[in-house]
């Protein structure tokens, strides 16, 4: 049954799958393209004045840019990640797949589908631990997977994930305090093929993941407590997800 799935992931996309006269559709297009904007107009110089690294592992980098609105905290994450033996594709397709998230991301309680738009686009229900002393948190946000081309417009080969709030009646936020994210994973694949002109395998591909995070707690949360989570569950997140990808793929062909 699982075999089955895996073997049917989506092909390639260039473009969305979700219809044009779907209310999210340009929303969807947008969101995604700013993401793929960012990532390829920023200068070095920029990022070093902009963030603050609070985490360098060397292959895993967490930055943070101090931010608050009306006393709640919203600082802007970015994390960059380099990883051997897997590549962007796979990244993406696990951190989009919706049903081991439990597996790797050790904040959260629950999650459930509450509508598939297409079979790149849902909508997802996340429900996140409770933090003491703070209310527990929900998330409702249409989940997006895409790969671009290379000789696209937008720049190199890459495949991509967003995840961005929305509103559905399936989904009232009526239960818990109510956050709103605007999260993106993108991945692009080096591959250095071996010098005798043999097959690439696992140990030719690496691959490089720019992650960002803007979320809102929805509702006030102490700073520095949400502060002391962030800087914590963040890294932890990308080594637990990242050695997921490793674990799932490494006896499968490698899907480029
Ligand atoms: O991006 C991640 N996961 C995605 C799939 O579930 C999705 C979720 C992002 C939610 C990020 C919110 C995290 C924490 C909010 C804590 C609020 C509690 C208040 C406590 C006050 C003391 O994009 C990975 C997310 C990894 C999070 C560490």
């Amino acid at each position: 049954e699982k075999k089955k799935k895996e073997l049917s992931l989506p092909k390639p996309q260039q473009v969305i799958s979700l219809s044009p006269n779907h209310p999210l559709y340009d929303e969807i297009n947008e969101v995604t393209s700013a993401h793929m904007r960012r990532l390829l107009t920023s200068s070095q110089e920029e990022e070093d004045i902009l963030w603050t690294c609070i985490t360098d592992q060397g292959d895993l980098k967490v930055f943070t840019r101090k931010l608050e609105e009306n006393g709640i905290v919203i600082d802007p994450l970015k994390a960059v990640a380099t990883v051997r033996g897997i590549t962007g594709h796979e990244v993406c397709y696990y951190f989009w797949e919706f049903e081991n998230r439990l597996e790797w991301e050790a904040t959260l309680e629950s999650t459930r589908i509450v509508e598939w738009l297409s079979d790149d686009t849902f909508i997802n229900n996340n429900v996140i631990k409770r933090v003491w002393p703070a209310s527990q948190r929900d998330a409702c946000f249409w989940s997006h997977i895409r790969h671009i081309t290379a000789n696209s417009d937008e720049g190199p080969d890459s495949w991509i994930v967003v995840n961005y709030s929305t509103d559905h009646s399936n989904c009232p936020a009526n239960k818990y305090v109510r956050i709103t994210m605007n999260v993106a994973m993108i991945c692009q694949t080096i591959i250095e093929p071996p010098a005798n002109g043999g097959e690439i395998s696992r140990d030719n591909i690496t691959v490089k993941i720019t992650y960002t995070a803007d979320v809102n707690p929805g509702g006030w949360a102490p700073a520095s407590a949400l502060r002391t989570v962030y800087k914590r569950e963040y890294p932890r997140f990308l080594r637990r997800f990242t050695q997921y990808v490793i674990d799932k793929t490494k006896d499968k062909p490698i899907l480029f």
